[in-house]
Formats: structure tokens, C-alpha cells, sequence
């Protein structure tokens, strides 16, 4: 079987959920290249040597350039800060290398545009991993709604909560950096929530948005909590938080549907809460990421006595990717939606399959995120420019 050299760029959350899905997938799936776990590229390389060892990379570079200019990698696996997304992706398409890209793709249009013109003219596979869209449940969902259940779409919300900033001695990472993450929980979760809002519902057209800062300083990486905390005076090793802590947005779709996005990390309680709601003329769908097996389903053409909302468990064999795993019942949970990816990633580049999100799905998301932001900071409704 022909195999497929990865590289991947990046070491952390997202490069070990990455790692996992490369390793395992062909485990589980019938695949028709095989992954092979070539380089992990990473700046410390202390750390780096751990997360190679742990995930089985056969080796490691300190330096992206070299691993994209490596004639023996295929693909290149982004998995670092936002802000270096369009440089590596860049260079790896013009290296003739397939993409396989975290999301948010970009901080702006203009990189957005950059990386999907040079995907293109290097004909090479561009993908954006957004990962919920490979939620069998969510697939389910899709499903759903092309064959006619909930009919013409009335209303989207989607809402994707967090709290894991809520202290105020949380540090300034780079999240909390608009030069390295574009916006705060607008491009990092309601990008998530805009994509699955174009996959199952459509484009938007306009949006009108509120964002706000509730921390507006912090304690620099490093300096810690107790540096912070320790009184006037000693709170010198602090930076400015230059994104906001939550964004809310109200979008009109192109196809006349009303959307709220509420997206925040400042939702105390509330660990990973992305849930999604579709109303329509023939029935509704309710989503929870906390119960990712599940949909909530409502049909208008139940009989009068059972109107209601019902749970499917989208675990039987005929739901998409289900029959790889376990026999019905046995769930799975958030780290399988990246074996997903990487095995449509795979058929993409070995069979010539096609794989969504693109980076043209990118680019339409990221004029999203933009026009939302100039709503936000002009206080009008934006018309959202399409591709
Ligand atoms: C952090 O907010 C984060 O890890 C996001 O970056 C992911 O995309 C999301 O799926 C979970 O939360």
C-alpha cells in the first residue's frame, strides 16, 4: 500500500490530537494510503523529543522551512499559533505538499486569500480541520436536512461557551494577542460555530455584532498568578489583552434565515459548551458537544400526541464512520472527530475524494469573522463580501 509521510508542525493540544488520529486512524479504518508519522517539528526541543517519542515521529526538526523543503514529506500538518498558519501553509503548497490545517485558517482575508491562491495554483489538497463537522451526529444532522425533515430553514443559534479564563490571573498567552490570534473567542469558537452554520444551514449574508473585554490586562506567561495577585507594586510583569473575551453576532443568511452566534469565555461553568439550534417548517435539530453521540430531533409531522423532541443516539452502524468503531451504544467522544478528518484527508489525497471544509471554506469564514468585527467596532450591520 502506498504510504503518505506527514510532518507535523506544532506540539501541543491540537498536535497531539493531531498525533493520536495519524497513528490510529488506520487502525480502525480501511484507508487507501497508509500515514507515516515522519517528522514532528517543534521549538522546544526538550518537550519535542517527549511528544515524538510518546506518538511514535520517527524524527524531529526545530526548523518548519527544512521539514517543508524535505523531499520525503507529502503532507504538512498545522498545528501552531494562527498567525504562522499562512507563512508555513504558503511555502508548504509552493513545496507541492498537501495541507492539512487547524482551524481557524487565518487572522485576516487577506492571508485567507494568500493560502487558498497558492493551494490552488500548486493543485495540492488544502483542508481546514474543523473538526465537529465529522461528528457522526452532526453528519447525522446534515443528513437530515437534505432530505427535507426540517424544511425550509427559520432560525440558526449556535453558541459555543468557555471559562477557562475567568480568573483574572489566567496569563497573556497568545490567544489573548490579536497579532497572533486575529480575535479572541470570535475566530477561535465561532469559527467553529460559522462553519457548521454554512455546512448545515448556508452562507450569511450580513451580520451585526457586540464583542467586549472584561480583563483588559495580565500577568505575562511566566510571571504567574502569584505575581499578579501579590498587590499594587509587584504587579509589574503584566501585558495587554488586546482580543475580546466574548463576541455575540446576529446574522441574516443568504437564504432568509435568522442566526444568533453567541461565542465567550467568560461562561463560568460552561468547559466546552458548543451547541447548535435549527428551527424549520417541518421539524428542528438540537446539538450539544457535551453529548456528542446524541441529536435532538423534533418532527412537525409526528402525531399530535407524541409532538415533542426525541433523542436519536447516532451510534448504529449505518451512521457515518460508526461501523469503524463499536457495535451500537458503545460511544465515542471528541478525539475520534480528528481520526474522521484524517482519514477523508487521506482518501482526499490518495483517491482523489473531495474533503470540505476547504480553504475556500476558510476565506468565506474568515470574511465572516471580519465583517463581524467591523460591525462590532463601527456599531452598524455589515453585508459580509462573498469569496
Ligand atoms: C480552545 O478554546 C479550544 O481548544 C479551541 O481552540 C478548539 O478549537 C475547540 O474545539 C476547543 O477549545
Amino acid at each position: 500500500m502506498r504510504s503518505l509521510n506527514v510532518a507535523i508542525i506544532g506540539q501541543n493540544f491540537m498536535g497531539k490530537a493531531h498525533s493520536h488520529a495519524w497513528r490510529n486512524a488506520p487502525r480502525f479504518f480501511e484507508m487507501g494510503a497508509r500515514p507515516v508519522l515522519k517528522v514532528a517539528c517543534g521549538r522546544d526541543q526538550a518537550t519535542l523529543e517527549r511528544f515524538a517519542h510518546t506518538w511514535g515521529w520517527e524524527e524531529t526538526s526545530s526548523d518548519w522551512r527544512d521539514v517543508v523543503a524535505r523531499d520525503d514529506v507529502d503532507v504538512i500538518d498545522i498545528c501552531v499559533p494562527t498567525n504562522l498558519h499562512a507563512e508555513i501553509a504558503i511555502a508548504a503548497a509552493e513545496a507541492g505538499k498537501h495541507i492539512f490545517c487547524e482551524k481557524p485558517l487565518s487572522r485576516t482575508s487577506a492571508e485567507a486569500r494568500a493560502m487558498l491562491a497558492a493551494a490552488t495554483d500548486a493543485g495540492v489538497v488544502h483542508y481546514l480541520n474543523h473538526n465537529y463537522r465529522r461528528v457522526p451526529a452532526i453528519m447525522l444532522a446534515k443528513r437530515l436536512i437534505d432530505d427535507g425533515f426540517v424544511g425550509r430553514i427559520f432560525h440558526w443559534r449556535g453558541s459555543y461557551l468557555q471559562d477557562w479564563i475567568v480568573d483574572p490571573s489566567f496569563p497573556l498567552t497568545w490567544h489573548l494577542q490579536a497579532d497572533a490570534a486575529g480575535s479572541g473567542p470570535h475566530h477561535d469558537l465561532n469559527s467553529h460555530s460559522i462553519d457548521l452554520a454554512r455546512f448545515l444551514v448556508g452562507d450569511i449574508a450580513s451580520v451585526s455584532a457586540m464583542t467586549t473585554t472584561f480583563v483588559r490586562e495580565r500577568p505575562l506567561p511566566g510571571a504567574g498568578a502569584a505575581t499578579f495577585s501579590a498587590g499594587a507594586g509587584e504587579v509589574s510583569e503584566t501585558g495587554e489583552v488586546t482580543v475580546e473575551d466574548a463576541a455575540f453576532m446576529l446574522a441574516e443568511f443568504e437564504n432568509g434565515a435568522l442566526g444568533s452566534f453567541s461565542a465567550s469565555r467568560f461562561a463560568s461553568g460552561r468547559k466546552n459548551h458548543h451547541t447548535f439550534e435549527i428551527y424549520g417548517s417541518e421539524g428542528s435539530i438540537t446539538f450539544d458537544l457535551e453529548r456528542l453521540n446524541e441529536l435532538e430531533v423534533f418532527s412537525r409531522h409526528d402525531p399530535s400526541y407524541l409532538q415533542g423532541f426525541r433523542t436519536v443516539l447516532a451510534t448504529e452502524s449505518e451512521h457515518p464512520y460508526i461501523s469503524a468503531w463499536w457495535p451500537p451504544g458503545h460511544t465515542i467522544g471528541y478525539e475520534h472527530t480528528f481520526h474522521h478528518a484524517v482519514v477523508d484527508f487521506v482518501a482526499a489525497v490518495a483517491d482523489g475524494a473531495a474533503i470540505a471544509p476547504t480553504f475556500d471554506d476558510g476565506l468565506r469564514e474568515t470574511l465572516v469573522l471580519e465583517a463581524a468585527l467591523r460591525s462590532a467596532a463601527d456599531g452598524v450591520r455589515v453585508t459580509v463580501e462573498q469569496g
